[in-house]
């Protein structure tokens, strides 16, 4: 009994779908179908490719001060830096001016004082009288300062001067007191003749002349200061 009410019900599903079936394939009265409901959206694609560049965007707040930099190089000498080296040259100058003052007799020529006392010593004790005196025997180096000191001899009423040179390390080779060769010579005529073998030292005589002598002789000492 069961099993006959279980086959009864499924011949009569089976004639309701048949019934169905063939209902559907007689088809509705309209020809044409209205659209069936809105699908839902499908998965995304896969990104386009990249757009042009957008306008630059305004102008951001200003960010914080950078780090302090190092110094910079030293730049010309200001109004202030040229004023303090021309204070400094004129003290020079003046240091130098009174220097050369407290002596009895002095001359200037270019940034150098020829300077003396009025002694006549030998060359060697002329050396070191020029030295404790901060300066060295006197020696012109271009014709002005021969002049000069040429004049100075004519106002001290003297014959000869020593002068800061002479030939005792090799004869001939004229030498000053650092032991340097010099470019300058004011000789007079027939001198340096070494007279007698034993002129070793120079003096410069009337006129500017110079004539070598020997060192032991009494002549005025004159110094120069620079
Ligand atoms: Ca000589
Ligand atoms: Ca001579």
């Amino acid at each position: 009994m069961v099993l006959f009410s279980a086959l009864f019900s499924k011949l009569l599903l089976l004639h309701i779908g048949l019934h169905l079936t063939a209902g559907d394939m007689e088809g509705p009265s309209c020809p044409v179908c209205p659209p069936g409901p809105q699908g839902p959206p499908g998965i995304s694609g896969r990104p386009g490719p990249a757009g042009l560049p957008g306008f630059p965007g305004p102008s951001g707040q200003p960010g914080a001060p950078g780090l302090r930099g190092p110094p910079g190089l030293q730049g010309p000498l200001g109004q202030n830096d040229c004023l303090q080296e021309e204070i400094r040259n004129l003290r020079t100058r003046l240091s130098l001016l009174e220097k050369a003052t407290s002596f009895q007799t002095f001359i200037n020529v270019g940034q150098k004082y020829y300077v003396t006392e009025g002694h006549a010593k030998n060359f060697e004790d002329g050396l070191g009288l020029c030295q404790n005196s901060g300066g060295t025997l006197a020696l012109p180096r271009n014709e002005e300062e021969n002049q000069v000191l040429s004049k100075l001899l004519a106002i001290v009423k003297s014959e000869y001067l020593f002068l800061g040179t002479g030939d005792r390390k090799m004869e001939s080779v004229f030498i000053d007191t650092e032991g340097k060769t010099l470019n300058f010579f004011k000789w007079d005529k027939g001198e340096p003749n070494n007279s007698g073998g034993e002129e070793d030292c120079v003096v410069m005589g009337t006129g500017g002349v110079w004539i070598d002598i020997p060192c032991e002789n009494q002549k005025l000492i004159v110094c120069e200061l620079t």
